[in-house]
């Protein structure tokens, strides 16, 4: 709960003042019975009108003081729990954002979005119900409790009976209620997870038909949150009419026995009425009490869930920088590095891999599915980082560059292309923020997208859908493409980002990749060996470890496992 500290410290001030208000408005409702009271018991009874109408001005001025401190503790409320919830929301978002891939790894997207939304308001709710009745249940309870007692105190007893009965159940209401909004909570990250999933393949779950598959899963985990938050919502509805019949009983019990006294003359009528008001006051706080828990309940399961986020510490180590600008641009060496994705035990993915790209070059990486080549690239941006061995940009190690100059450097048009919502010149600018027009199209005409973004009737603000889904698969890649080139970066690393792009067009590409700039040192990784055999060195990987490397015509004589790459996609003849 730690996290919570900041926003203490910088609310604590206006949440006292809201607190403040809240007290006075309790006071004045804990002050109305009694003049009430007085008011029949005084000025009725005897009939002295100037002293009912003394007090009822005084009544008046009290409700409006009342008043006035309800409404500027609704505003203070409103804004406290506001702004909290704002900027608790953007915290976690910068948390999420500062996380290496291994840290996201380890939540479940869907429930990364939970916490973001629902958990805060959550919390964001609680702070503001704090602010606005909370607070106030306590004093008038007990407000209520002690002007009854001054007012009668032969009538005490029934408080002593009726007030600890209630309190038992809502110490049971807190105790069983906890773990059941902990259950709710987890159930709704399910149902979250299943619809994003569903929403994300909803092509290949049409194109397979797989609906019925897709809707029992989802009702699934709907049926769960459904019947979780059922039997939470159950348990916590027996609580306030348990309350509501303690203190009715206890109202009956008043009304009883006090009428028995009136005759006695040993209460009044005017007290009754006061005292039956004050219990109402307190059946009325203690069911705020009990709501409060349950608010209490849920915001502290969504504190903790919110507190994980916040506790979780980047799984990358980051050394002292204190110079990693360098006079070398665009190279990359390898020394014999390894790597896992579940860290050292873990089967290596990458094993002993060494090899140095020279600034200008052109490196094509080949090999079969699943031999490593995207996770060999995702260690150069440090997207993870190696089990053993040294990796360097420019001749520093990567561990020694702050991560916002090394990926400054480097731009990756990553094997699955995602592009964002908004218009075509958008989503490549998003590669440079400050770039001008001209520079987009320059980026577009590399990557051979300018012609097809021609051809659209709003051209460069075209509108793309979630994911670009209006684009073909090829187009898609080319303004993926288009947005790395802006960047201007030393080294851009293509992962297999011309699969969908015809060979024509892809040679197209790669001629004014090579024409556009003689000292950007390009990585290539293609499934196509004509995506890679003309780069000036070319790495063959199998299973993680480099089988070969060196020009198109040295592996031609020396790697078997390229020989057979080549002749079972060109065959025994050549191009
Ligand atoms: P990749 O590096 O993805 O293999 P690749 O890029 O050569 O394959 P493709 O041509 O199909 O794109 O995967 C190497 C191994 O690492 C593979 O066994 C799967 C595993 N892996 C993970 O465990 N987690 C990951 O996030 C990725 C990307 C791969
Ligand atoms: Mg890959």
């Amino acid at each position: 709960m730690n996290f919570l500290k900041k926003y203490i410290n910088k609310y604590w001030k206006l949440f006292c003042a809201g607190v403040s208000c809240l007290t006075i408005e309790a006071l004045c409702d804990l002050m109305q019975p009694t003049i009430m009271s007085k008011i029949i018991d005084i000025g009725v009874k005897k009939r002295a009108i100037i002293y009912v109408e003394r007090f009822g001005i005084l009544m008046l001025l009290i409700t409006a003081v009342g008043a006035i401190a309800a409404v500027s503790r609704n505003i203070i409320a409103s804004t406290v729990s506001q702004k909290f919830g704002a900027e608790l929301r953007e915290d976690l978002f910068v948390k999420i954002q500062s996380f290496s891939f291994d840290n996201i790894n380890n939540f479940e997207g869907a429930t990364l979005v939970t916490r973001l939304t629902n958990d805060v308001t959550q919390v964001q709710n609680f702070a503001n119900g704090l602010m606005r009745i909370f607070v106030k249940a306590p004093i008038v309870c007990i407000g209520s409790i002690i002007m009854a007692v001054h007012l009668n105190y032969h009538m005490a007893g029934v408080l002593g009976i009726t007030i600890p009965m209630a309190g038992i159940l809502i110490v049971l209401n807190m105790k069983i209620g906890f773990p059941l909004f902990m259950k709710v909570q987890r159930s709704l990250d399910k149902v979250n997870s299943v619809m994003r999933e569903y929403l994300t393949g909803v092509r290949v779950v049409k194109a397979f038909n797989r609906f019925n598959y897709e809707s029992e899963r989802f009702e699934k985990a709907n049926n769960e949150l459904v019947s979780v938050s059922t039997t939470a919502m159950k348990v916590m509805s027996v609580f306030s009419p348990g309350i509501s019949l303690f203190v009715n009983l206890g109202i009956t019990a008043v009304l009883w026995i006090g009428g028995n006294w009136v005759s006695h003359g040993k209460m009044q009528v005017g007290q009754i009425i006061a005292f039956t008001n004050y219990m109402t006051q307190i059946l009325f706080s203690l069911m705020m009490i009990s709501n409060v828990f349950t608010m209490f309940v849920r915001a502290k399961a969504s504190t903790e869930r919110i507190g994980e986020v916040f506790a979780l510490e980047n799984t990358m180590k980051f050394n002292e920088v204190s110079n990693d600008t360098s006079e070398v641009f665009g190279r990359v060496d390898f020394e014999n590095v390894s790597f896992s994705y579940e860290g050292k035990n873990g089967q290596a993915v990458i094993k002993n891999v060494s090899f140095t790209c020279l600034p200008g070059e052109t490196i094509g990486i080949i090999g079969s599915t699943g031999s490593g080549k995207t996770s060999l690239v995702s260690l150069i941006p440090r997207f993870y980082d190696g089990t053993s061995g040294t990796i360097k940009v420019d001749g520093i190690d990567v561990k020694d560059i702050s991560l916002k100059n090394l990926r400054e450097k480097i731009a990756v048009v990553p094997q699955k292309n995602v592009l964002f919502t908004g218009t075509i010149a958008e989503n490549i600018k998003w590669g440079k923020e400050n770039a001008s027009f001209e520079e987009v199209i320059q980026a577009a005409k590399i990557s051979e997208a300018h012609d097809f973004i021609s051809t659209f009737p709003e051209k460069y603000d075209t509108m793309l859908g979630q994911g670009g889904v209006n684009l073909s698969g090829g187009q898609k890649q080319r303004v993926s493409i288009a947005r790395a080139l802006i960047k201007n970066p030393e080294i851009l690393i293509l992962d297999d980002c011309t699969s969908a792009v015809d060979m024509v067009t892809e040679a197209k590409i790669r001629k004014s990749l090579k024409d556009y700039s003689k000292r950007l040192t390009s990585i290539i990784i293609g499934q196509r060996i004509t995506s890679v055999m003309t780069a000036d060195k070319i790495i063959v990987l199998d299973n993680g470890e480099i089988a070969g490397l060196g020009k198109h015509d040295e592996l031609m004589k020396e790697c078997s496992i390229y020989q057979d790459i080549f002749y079972s996609q060109i065959g025994k003849e050549g191009i």
